[in-house]
């Protein structure tokens, strides 16, 4: 289904070179899990997936323009993105950047069209900004840029914090406010970090053990030496971690109110045992 939202929302744009990088890199699949968050929310609140259409393309588009900026030369630098060459590589650097640029701004574009109740729409707006912006997964990126192997699993968590569980919190905070469960979106919140730590550690973990051709994406991690959870814990640390944070996001799902569980519970035990 967030194939068709994308491919129709995308579809908005004018014709041009920068909209064609814009559709090399948010139509090469990824596993969609924001957007599929935000629909099972919605589900489990007794909502329609589609009331969240809209916030779901939005948070598809700047996931995906914040991978193809983390994979210019100035940051990671990296030439393997969701199987395929890069932004950067399959066009240019400056097309690349304007891609994510693109993305970006169209994101908060489409977000406004939604038809779902003003008030509404303003509180999941301001998520988004919160969640992608210099208080969330930007401030993460510097801090991951900026990491310091002397701060240690403490400093590390704090990275992943925002520069991965921002993002996978929103669809959460979104889903609550959009079904009129505005006192539970702190807690959906906390959820979205326990998630994000997890997936993140599980990340650390697939690109220690797993191939570039494996994962469809570069392991630029070992190329820049960098500092993970797998380099701090050991790789048998970090499952042990990675298990618990599962499960305990998913007691902190049993425990909503009027929130029916299921469906999103298995979903994130599909995300527990992915191979990339
Ligand atoms: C450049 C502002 C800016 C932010 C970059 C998202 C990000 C922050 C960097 C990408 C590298 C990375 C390891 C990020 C942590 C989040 C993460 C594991 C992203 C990959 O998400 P998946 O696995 O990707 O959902 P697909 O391709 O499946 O959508």
């Amino acid at each position: 289904m967030i194939e068709d939202v994308l491919l129709e929302k995308i579809g908005e744009v004018a014709d041009s070179r920068v909209k064609d990088a814009m559709i090399y890199s948010l139509m090469a699949g990824g596993k969609r899990i924001r957007p599929n968050l935000l629909y099972q929310v919605l589900e489990g609140y007794g909502r329609q997936p589609s009331d969240g259409d809209e916030f779901a393309a939005a948070l598809e588009m700047i996931h995906t323009y914040s991978l193809i900026h983390d994979d210019l030369p100035a940051m990671d630098n990296d030439d393997l993105r969701r199987g395929r060459p890069t932004c950067h590589r399959e066009f240019d650097e400056a097309t690349a950047i304007l891609a994510g640029d693109g993305l970006l701004t169209q994101a908060f574009a489409c977000a406004s069209k939604s038809t779902q109740p003003a008030d509404r729409i303003v509180r999941c707006i301001r998520i988004l900004a919160d969640m992608a912006g210099p208080d969330g997964m930007v401030l993460g990126q510097t801090l991951d840029m900026n990491e310091n192997s002397s701060d240690g699993w403490e400093g590390l968590k704090r990275v992943h914090r925002y520069k991965t569980g921002c993002l996978l919190s929103a669809p959460l905070m979104i889903a609550a406010v959009l079904s009129g469960e505005d006192d539970a979106v702190e807690k959906w919140h906390e959820v979205g970090v326990k998630i994000g730590l997890a997936f993140q550690i599980q990340d650390d973990i697939l690109d220690a053990t797993s191939t570039a051709e494996e994962l469809g994406k570069s392991n630029s991690d070992k190329r820049n030496d960098k500092v993970t959870g797998v380099s701090l814990l050991g790789i048998e640390k970090a499952e042990i971690l990675m298990n618990e944070l599962y499960s305990q996001s998913i007691e902190m799902i049993r425990s909503f109110e009027r929130f029916q569980p299921d469906e999103l519970i298995e979903m994130i035990r599909g995300i527990q045992t992915r191979r990339k």
